[in-house]
């Protein structure tokens, strides 16, 4: 075979990223179940490059120079799955399948080991940037063995976003299924962000009282801030979209029902598991769950709620501001927790992590692309082993500077009776990790009257138990 590389599921992803390789000088052999797909990826964009149509299994693969790099861009699941089950006995020791869609870590890391046996590098990789990104250049996070990042990593580096100092935006995340871990992450801290940003729209509408474009415009401002992302970015567009059929904001004709696939979900379960407070993201993902609950939302409706209160413009302008700084500092909470269950996952499955290069190729390409992203990658590289984001003292200082208007704007929320629940979740989580006591050591005495679970003391070492029952004298235990 002539074809550097192949792409096999030519859906929106595939066939973007299967364009983007031609356009990068690989020749790519292309595949689909339905060969209707690959007729018209061939059809449409054929003159963008070199491509390998074809139309069976064994074709695609004899298309494919060795060792075979093979993509597989699939709907995650058994889809997955069944096509590895097809293209695995054809390849032989040494070939690199790549699954880049959004597979959970735990099937990755089973589908690495099988495949390890049998000779076959398996790359599970994490990518994001949506169909522009994959045409454009995505934010690419393979796993998989160093032996196969060594052939496939010029590759990907070559197909890649680049941040704005021109750095690729792909590195090697890690052995087996750290790459999707790293996505999946990726995943939850969009959910956040998404949000943190809801929120401040719901605040500046309901407690400012500004219209939908006028809160476009402020975002816009944000934008050339130190809050300059994607995200931002498109949130000012879509506020300032206008319905065709009603000429009524967009944001107002859309059913305010949120959808989700699953990554988000993941990033809060395995988050249980490991233990990690993502308090900020747990509430993104449960946001979106109350706001599919129709019919409890309908039968809610009547319950009581504060007075309504409107600010004047003097006062509705202060009240912006600090949302602004409300925001900034839940953003900063909520990627202190995504990076702490990276880290943490890191430690469980052995992966060494770099967190700083985590940072950076999210830089460019990927939904979460945000200016806030280098100064993440600077507070690693300065101390590697840091206990959590807030530890930098660039950030700290930051927080310092907003808190005062963070709590303000959370108070306000409350009083007001605005659902603000992940601006307050961070804000809580924040104050939890300053606290000098935690009540913590009154649940330590509660497991301990009704359960005998002991607990340990402040002033020395062992376990102890009081006897609660009895006289309430302390035993060690
Ligand atoms: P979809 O997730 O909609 O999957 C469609 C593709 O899967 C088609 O090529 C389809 O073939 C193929 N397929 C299915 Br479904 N079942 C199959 C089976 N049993 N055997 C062989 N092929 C099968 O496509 P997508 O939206 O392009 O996403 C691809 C992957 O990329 C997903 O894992 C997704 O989670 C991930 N991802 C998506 C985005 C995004 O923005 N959309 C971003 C990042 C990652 P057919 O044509 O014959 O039906």
């Amino acid at each position: 075979g002539t074809a550097q590389i192949g792409v096999t599921g030519l859906a929106v992803m595939g066939r973007n990223l299967a364009r983007n390789f031609a356009r990068n000088g690989y020749t790519v052999a292309l595949h689909n179940r339905t060969a209707a797909r690959t007729r018209e990826l061939v059809e449409h964009f054929g003159d963008e490059g070199d491509f390998v149509a074809t139309g069976s299994a064994e074709d695609f693969v004899a298309a494919l120079e060795r060792p075979r790099r093979l993509v597989i861009m699939v709907k995650a699941g058994e889809a997955t799955d069944a096509v590895i089950g097809e293209f695995a006995p054809l390849l032989e020791n040494g070939d690199v399948i790549i699954d880049g869609g959004n597979a959970h870590f735990e099937d990755t890391r089973r589908r690495e080991r099988e495949l390890r046996e049998r000779g076959i590098h398996f790359v599970g990789t994490g990518i994001s940037g949506g169909e522009e990104g994959a045409l454009d250049g995505p934010s690419i996070m393979p796993g998989g063995s160093e032996e196969s990042y060594a052939s496939l990593g010029p590759m990907l580096e070559k197909i890649s976003a680049k941040a704005k100092d021109g750095a690729p935006c792909v590195t090697h995340v890690g052995p087996d299924g750290a790459g999707h871990f790293v996505k999946m992450t990726h995943n939850g801290i969009e959910y956040a962000d998404m949000q943190l940003i809801g929120e401040a729209y719901q605040l500046l509408r309901d407690v400012a009282g500004y219209s939908p474009a006028r809160i476009a415009d402020i975002f816009r401002t944000w934008n050339t801030g130190r809050l300059e992302s994607y995200l931002i970015e498109i949130t000012a567009e879509v506020l300032s979209h206008v319905d065709g059929a009603t000429g009524k904001p967009f944001v107002d004709v859309v059913l305010d029902r949120a959808e989700q696939k699953g990554t988000g979900r993941w990033t809060v379960q395995i988050a249980l598991d490991l233990g990690v407070p993502v308090s900020g993201i747990a509430e993104a993902v449960f946001a979106r769950s109350v706001s599919g609950h129709a019919d409890l939302r309908d039968a809610s409706r009547h319950l009581a709620g504060p007075a309504a209160r409107t600010l004047g413009e003097d006062e509705a302008a202060a009240f912006a501001d600090r949302v602004e700084q409300a925001l900034y500092a839940s953003k900063i909470v909520a990627y202190t927790q995504g990076f702490h269950e990276i880290a943490a996952g890191s430690e469980q499955y052995g992966w060494n992590i770099d967190l700083g290069a985590v940072a950076s190729i999210w830089r460019g390409g990927c939904i979460i692309r945000a200016a806030f992203l280098d100064r993440i990658t600077g507070a690693y590289e300065a101390r590697p082993r840091m206990v959590g984001l807030l530890a930098d003292r660039g950030f700290a200082e930051e927080i310092a500077a907003a808190q005062d208007d963070w709590r303000t704007v959370v108070a306000t929320a409350v009083t007001q009776g605005v659902p603000t629940p992940a601006f307050a979740a961070a804000l809580a989580y924040y104050d939890s990790l300053r606290a000098e006591r935690l009540p913590a050591a009154l649940t330590q005495g509660q497991r301990d009257y009704f359960g005998a679970h002991t607990y340990r003391r402040t002033d020395r070492d062992g376990t102890f138990h009081t006897l609660w029952g009895g006289d309430r004298t302390e035993v060690e235990s």
